[in-house]
């Protein structure tokens, strides 16, 4: 008999986590309840004791919203998802069910800013203790791991240094010590990198960059890898409470149909928007894993299928010059968030990185004139073309918009 063939990506993307329906609808229909009626007091009593399955409350579970998990879920090669209402719900809900008083976890450095504020400033205050490394040393987690270390987290390509980690040797160093350890896949996704075949025992998204990439849903997801931990981990973000609603997961699914399609064309317009960034007089340097300068090109080449949407460089001429900049794109929106169709730009140390404080900047290398640009899936010429009339205007040539509509420093 032919062994059964496994679907590729693109067609999992297209047909994943989508069931029977009474009427056989092409898309699952969303279920805007709250609740859900018992046909008796004995059928709600069996549902709560867990003797039969079905639906109870939306916050316990709702059909539109484990259509989008089942969907993620078999994106990324995991045993189950779980939906939350954001990512940042997401990294809670991890946290929160693998660490508790007196435990230990080592984290990239240079995350996403709200993700160190939880880890390392939040979650101390709880009696967790924490460790920002940089992960793309493995000495630096090696030497961080103590013998109460629970958990290693990795966000690679962190945000927005874009440092890659090796997820493969950091879960080897991880598992060796008996930590597990946690990916946040969001700037890659599953189109791109694999951390489940890596080693990693949970990956976790935020789901409002390119899994959606329509720039109209909040959301994250967790993905594990067997029952027991799916069993955990539902346990608790049903008790945080901080899940996806029906209407967004209706459209998370939706935008999961192109997300290959999307994921490419944008890695194809970011290769030559970084091209054409690094070869810019009015550009310092330019951090995208796709290109020969980036420190880990070869680990990302290894490690990943395509290098993703985002780019970070320096302006010289620094704060004032990304003002300028800032202040003249025209195709390119001023907003943060990131692997969306449109092209997005933004200064880390004043908006997405501010809470982490400069200290912590410092460390992790988010300079004060780092700009951030997440390169949608427009015409890259298009984008060149803004690009380069904003960084005239950076060096002071041209017009911009007054500051005070967007105050960036
Ligand atoms: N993980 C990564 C890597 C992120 O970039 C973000 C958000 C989160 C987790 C949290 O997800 P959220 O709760 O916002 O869904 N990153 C953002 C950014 O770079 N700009 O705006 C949000």
């Amino acid at each position: 008999m032919k062994p059964a063939r496994r679907p590729s990506l693109e067609t999992l993307a297209v047909h994943a986590g989508i069931d029977d329906h009474e009427y056989h609808p092409a898309i699952p229909p969303i279920y805007q309840t709250s609740t859900f009626a018992f046909a008796n007091a004995e059928h709600g009593a069996a549902l709560f004791a867990g003797r039969e399955k079905g639906y109870i409350y939306s916050r316990m579970g709702n059909p539109t919203v484990e259509a989008a998990e089942r969907a993620v879920a078999a994106l990324e090669g995991g045993f189950a998802g779980l939906a939350c209402a954001s990512g940042m719900a997401a990294v809670h809900t991890v946290l929160a069910t693998l660490l508790k008083q007196g435990d230990h976890v080592v984290c990239s450095d240079a995350v996403y800013g709200p993700t160190l504020t939880l880890v390392a400033s939040i979650m101390n205050e709880w009696g967790v203790q924490s460790t920002p490394v940089d992960t793309s040393d493995l000495e630096a987690v090696r030497g961080a791991l103590r013998p109460n270390t629970k958990v290693v987290y990795v966000e690679t390509p962190c945000n927005p240094t874009l440092v890659v980690s090796d997820i493969a040797a950091i879960s080897e160093i991880a598992h060796h010590h008996g930590a597990l350890v946690v990916v946040d896949n969001t700037f890659a996704g599953p189109i791109l990198q694999r951390p489940f075949e890596l080693g990693a025992d949970i990956v976790l998204h935020s789901v409002t960059k390119s899994l959606n990439g329509h720039a109209d849903v909040v959301g994250g997801m967790i993905v594990v890898r067997d029952e027991p931990m799916y069993l955990k981990m539902r346990r608790m973000l049903n008790h945080l409470g901080g899940v996806l609603p029906p209407l967004e997961a209706f459209l998370l699914h939706r935008g999961l149909k192109t997300l290959p399609l999307r994921v490419w064309k944008s890695c194809e317009n970011a290769q030559k928007v970084a091209e054409f960034l690094e070869g810019h007089a009015q550009v310092g340097w330019v951090r995208y894993p796709g290109l020969r300068s980036h420190p880990q090109h070869e680990l990302a080449q290894r490690q990943m299928r395509g290098f993703g949407a985002v780019i970070s460089f320096d302006l010289k001429g620094g704060l004032e010059a990304g003002r300028r900049m800032m202040n003249t794109v025209k195709l390119c929106l001023l907003a943060v968030s990131l692997g969306g169709v449109e092209t997005l730009i933004q200064h880390p140390a004043s908006m997405t990185h501010a809470s982490m404080g400069a200290e912590a900047r410092r460390r992790a290398h988010i300079e004060d004139g780092l700009v951030r640009l997440s390169v949608g899936i427009e015409s890259a010429e298009d984008v060149i073309a803004d690009l380069d009339d904003a960084l005239s205007a950076a060096a002071g040539r041209g017009a911009t918009r007054p500051a005070e509509s967007h105050p960036v420093a």
